[in-house]
């Protein structure tokens, strides 16, 4: 490895150190050039003077923005550096020059469209703020696994090339697969609920689901980051909502804790939701935005983009971001539905947290024939699903589980205008590269 530390751990009086990075920002004052340089952990600034390093003074004339440089010298306290401290340098290397001019201002903060920068989303990714995004989107994610693995989840793939779709047919990706027409996989429900029935009691699956949306909106994609998870033995959905709270608080908390740095860069005050998560039924959903707002949603058996969003403010004010909604009404085949004695319709929750769906879940119809008589009631073709229909129907414990859009989570918690952003390389119905 090349010998250097990384910019955070430069500190004054420490004697020599190496440093590499690229070339942030350049200001030349005449006798005296400032380098900021810049690599995974921060900024450094390093100071060429004239007088006291003549030949590397000299050298430095030639830098360009975004040169990879790495950069011998003594650290030193200064109060007009970014982070207090400045490095007098004894040794400058230009490692690899950067092509100018550069389509996309890394240091400057220019307000560029959306889709500009993502056309060149290799240089956008460079942006401090956009670094920050995806440092804390790992901390998120290592957090959630963390939480599975302590739990004794099983750590599960499930195939992403698939006969068919389980979540509605207009949406699927069709590929050729040799010979035969196949999909890309839209969501590993089938096969987590065949892992339950196979006795595996609780999966989780950090994957990847795609979705041929015609959409245009700031909270859809066409491939989406998923995390699903299923338990088994479940008394009912609330066992399935006790595992998404817990699960998601611990998240957030790490973030809180572990991803400081990123939060302060991105002027995030994250609010971790110490409090139990309020669970309300889809009816009373339903009340609370005729009765607050006058809000009524076009389609009656679901929330539109406004009614979360209204939903989302009502409990905000009341201290809770995240708040499950439940018992949706018309719910697909596999949710458990017009159970005797349920106050709802269905068994099916979506959590909503600042003011947006995060992860839809509930509890699964393990009745294979009475799942097969809603399937029949919902016109679905029975003959698509017959080897998961067949894998239930030796012996499946009552089960739940649910599905978080982990793109939608980061854009939430870094209070990104577009889940786009949350994504290093996108796919939306117009971007197929970079
Ligand atoms: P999913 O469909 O996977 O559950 P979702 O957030 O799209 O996730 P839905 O319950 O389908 O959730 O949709 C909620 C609302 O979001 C819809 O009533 C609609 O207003 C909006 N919406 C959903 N899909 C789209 C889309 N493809 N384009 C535009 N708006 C959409
Ligand atoms: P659902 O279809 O609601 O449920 O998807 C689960 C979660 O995935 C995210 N999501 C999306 N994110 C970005 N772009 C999209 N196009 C998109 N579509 C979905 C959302 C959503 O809440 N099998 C069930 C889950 C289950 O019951 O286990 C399912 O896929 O955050």
């Amino acid at each position: 490895m090349i010998d250097r530390i990384h910019t955070s751990q430069v500190e004054a009086d420490a004697g020599s150190v190496a440093i590499a990075g690229h070339v942030h920002e350049i200001r030349d004052l005449g006798g005296l050039v400032f380098l900021i340089v810049r690599d995974r952990e921060g900024l450094i600034q390093v100071v060429f003077k004239e007088e006291r390093e003549p030949e590397l003074f000299e050298a430095v004339q030639d830098v360009g923005s975004e040169d990879v440089v790495r950069i011998v010298g003594e650290p030193v306290e200064s109060d007009q550096a970014p982070g207090g401290v400045e490095i007098a340098p004894t040794e400058y290397e230009v490692i690899d020059e950067a092509d100018s001019p550069l389509p996309l201002e890394i240091s400057k903060d220019v307000d560029v469209d959306l889709s500009t920068r993502l056309d060149n989303r290799a240089l956008d990714l460079r942006k401090p703020e956009v670094l920050s995004v995806f440092t804390l989107r790992s901390e998120l994610m290592t957090a959630m696994e963390e939480w599975f693995e302590a739990e004794e989840f099983v750590d599960i793939k499930t195939p992403r090339i698939s006969k068919g779709g389980a979540e509605g047919g207009a949406e699927l990706f069709p590929i050729l697969y040799y010979d035969k027409d196949a999909f890309l996989s839209q969501s590993p429900q089938l096969y987590k609920q065949m892992l339950m029935a196979a006795g595996y009691e609780a999966v989780y699956e950090n994957g990847t689901a795609f979705r041929a949306e015609d959409f245009a909106t700031s909270r859809h994609v066409s491939e989406i980051a998923m995390f699903d998870v299923e338990l088994a033995y479940i008394e009912d959905h609330h066992d399935v909502m006790d595992v998404q709270e817990e699960s998601l608080r611990h998240a957030l908390r790490a973030a809180a804790e572990n991803a400081e740095r990123e939060l302060d860069v991105l002027d995030v005050d994250l609010q971790v939701p110490e409090e139990d998560f309020p669970r309300i039924t889809f009816d009373e959903a339903l009340d609370i935005l005729e009765t607050e707002y006058g809000h009524f949603p076009d389609d009656p058996t679901d929330l539109d983009t406004k009614g979360e969003k209204l939903l989302g403010e009502y409990f905000e004010e009341q201290g809770h971001p995240a708040f499950f909604v439940v018992g949706y009404p018309d719910e697909k085949f596999y949710y458990m539905q017009d159970v005797e004695g349920d106050d709802v319709a269905s068994r099916k929750f979506d959590l909503i947290y600042k003011g947006q769906e995060l992860s839809s879940g509930g509890q699964r119809e393990h009745d294979v024939e009475r799942m097969v008589e809603v399937m029949e009631e919902q016109g679905v073709e029975t003959a698509n699903f017959e080897f998961y229909i067949e894998a239930l129907s030796f012996g499946t414990p009552p089960h739940g589980g649910y599905g978080l859009g982990i793109d939608r989570l980061v854009q939430k918690v870094a209070e990104l205008d577009n889940i786009k952003e949350a994504i290093m390389f996108p796919r939306d119905p117009n971007r197929l590269e970079p």
